[in-house]
Parts: C-alpha cells; sequence; structure tokens
C-alpha cells in the first residue's frame, strides 16, 4: 500500500480579522495504481483497523514536517498533522517528530497535531504522557472536529488544546436553524474563556465567514479559501495576495 501512492496535500488556514494564511493541513492522498485517487476517508478507516495507521501516520508526519521546512514560513505560522489515536498506542512517535523537526529546521513551535478523534484513545494515560512531553517543548495540539464523534468536552480539560477546530457541520449545516447557530456560538464561549485559539472547518460561503468573523473566531479553512493542494502550489499562495479578494 506504501508503494509512492501516498502523497500530503496542504489546506491554507487563515486568520479570519487579516485573511493572511497563518498556516497548512497536511491531509493525505492515496493515488492508487489501478483505482485512481482514493479519498483518505475511505483508506484511513481501514488503515486505523491497523497498524498500517501508525507507518501511513509516520509517512505523514515526516512528509509535511519536511516540506513545511522548505516553506520559509514566519515564526507565528504553523503546519497541523492530523495524529490518529492509533498511533500514540505504539512507542516512537515522539522520536519520529522530534527526529522530523531536528532534519527540517521547524521549530517545534510551528508544528501542531490533530487530535482525530474517530476513534477512542485506547491508553489515555500513554497518549497523555506524550502529549505532555511533546508540548513541554512547544508543539501545539489541536482538538479536531470539535463537537463531533469521540470528541468529548473532558479533551478540552484534559488535552488542554492550543487549538479547537469546531467541525464542519456546525459551520456549514446542511439545514441553517437556530438551534445550530446557539451551539456554534456556545462553542466559542467555551473556546474564548478557555483561551484557547478557535478555527472553524468547512467555511465554503461569504455567510459562513461573516458569521464566524461576528462571532470573534480567529482562524478557518475551507473551499472558500481553497482546498487543499499539492506541495508544490504551496509557496506560490503564500505569495498570492488573492484572500483580499474575498473580502
Ligand atoms: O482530506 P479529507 O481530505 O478528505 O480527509 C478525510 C479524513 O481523513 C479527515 O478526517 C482527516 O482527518 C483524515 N486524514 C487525512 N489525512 C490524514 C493523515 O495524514 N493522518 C490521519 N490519521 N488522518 C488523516
Ligand atoms: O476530519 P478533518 O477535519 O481532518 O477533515 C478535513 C476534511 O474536510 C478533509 O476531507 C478536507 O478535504 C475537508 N474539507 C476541507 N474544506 C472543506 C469545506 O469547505 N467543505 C467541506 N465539505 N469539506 C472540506
Ligand atoms: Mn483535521
Amino acid at each position: 500500500m506504501l508503494d509512492g501512492g501516498l502523497v500530503m496535500h496542504y489546506q491554507p488556514i487563515v486568520n479570519l480579522a487579516t485573511f493572511e494564511i497563518v498556516g497548512f493541513e497536511a491531509l493525505m492522498r492515496w493515488n492508487h495504481p489501478d483505482r485512481g485517487w482514493v479519498p483518505p476517508d475511505v483508506f484511513i478507516p481501514l488503515a486505523e483497523k491497523s497498524d498500517l495507521i501508525v507507518e501511513l501516520g509516520d509517512f505523514a508526519l515526516r512528509e509535511a514536517v519536511t516540506a513545511a521546512g522548505g516553506w520559509n514560513l514566519t515564526d507565528e505560522s504553523f503546519i497541523t498533522v492530523n495524529v490518529s489515536a492509533h498511533q500514540f498506542s505504539v512507542p516512537g512517535l515522539a522520536a519520529t517528530i522530534e527526529t522530523a523537526l531536528a532534519k527540517s529546521g521547524l521549530s517545534p513551535s510551528q508544528l501542531v497535531l490533530e487530535i482525530t478523534e474517530s476513534v477512542a484513545l485506547r491508553d489515555v494515560a500513554g497518549t497523555m504522557r506524550t502529549l505532555e512531553y511533546l508540548r513541554r517543548r512547544g508543539v501545539g495540539v489541536a482538538l479536531d472536529d470539535f463537537g463531533t464523534g469521540h470528541a468529548s468536552l473532558s479533551y478540552l480539560v484534559d488535552l488542554q488544546p492550543t487549538i479547537i477546530k469546531i467541525d464542519k457541520s456546525f459551520v456549514n449545516p446542511r439545514r441553517t436553524s437556530v438551534r445550530n447557530d446557539i451551539v456554534l456560538e456556545a462553542i466559542l464561549f467555551l473556546g474564548h474563556n478557555l483561551k484557547t485559539m478557535m478555527l472553524a472547518e468547512g467555511i465554503e460561503t461569504p455567510e459562513h465567514l461573516e458569521r464566524l468573523r461576528g462571532l470573534g473566531c480567529q482562524m478557518g479553512q475551507g473551499y472558500l479559501f481553497s482546498p487543499a493542494v499539492p506541495a508544490s502550489q504551496v509557496p506560490g499562495q503564500l505569495g498570492h495576495r488573492w484572500l483580499e479578494s474575498i473580502a
């Protein structure tokens, strides 16, 4: 499965006050020799059923950290990499990260791990220890898909995330409703009081953007700005002033 078909793409993360790019989320793509592009929501859940996710996850971390090392990011900018709960259940995650950072020249604070709760944490104590170790070295932690799945409120207390990623189902609901608005406002209220940076996923329209800006959400990503793009297009995105045209 790892025969050359895996690549990382990068989706810009935008400061919703200034429209500057503040980071990129690394997202895995698999170009299968016969089946063409297989979306990650197909192969990641399969990989999570076995130790393959550890291999895929190591690849994602090394690849993304190496690429970002060459982008001349400002000190405040960062790359986020999705990390599956299973990757914490084998030793070596912290070592993989530290080695990749040292080789690339990226500083630890320019890396943010997205804790994706598609599966519940297996070894909560061990995971917390690894995260605490990495956090002390400056690596950031983002709580992904907040408000859905296993992403429970207790993680806000225990993980002390640097970033909360508001799930796209709240940002971009199938149907607008007062109930959805209340939940969205409550999530942002929580984030502001916890002094945690808030990042809205799935911003697709100027209406979504204005709503989130109005609620004081600091960062966002979504098709309104850009989908994930190949690494070759990242320097162009960093130099471009296309974001001004959205405002
Ligand atoms: O990129 P979208 O592009 O389709 O990604 C779908 C899902 O796959 C998301 O939930 C995302 O978190 C997950 N995913 C994408 N890339 C990675 C990766 O490198 N590692 C892990 N663990 N999950 C990933
Ligand atoms: O679970 P995670 O947040 O890592 O997944 C990110 C997923 O969201 C990826 O599949 C990515 O391609 C997708 N995505 C990114 N921007 C948008 C958007 O504006 N709308 C929708 N529907 N999906 C998006
Ligand atoms: Mn994510």
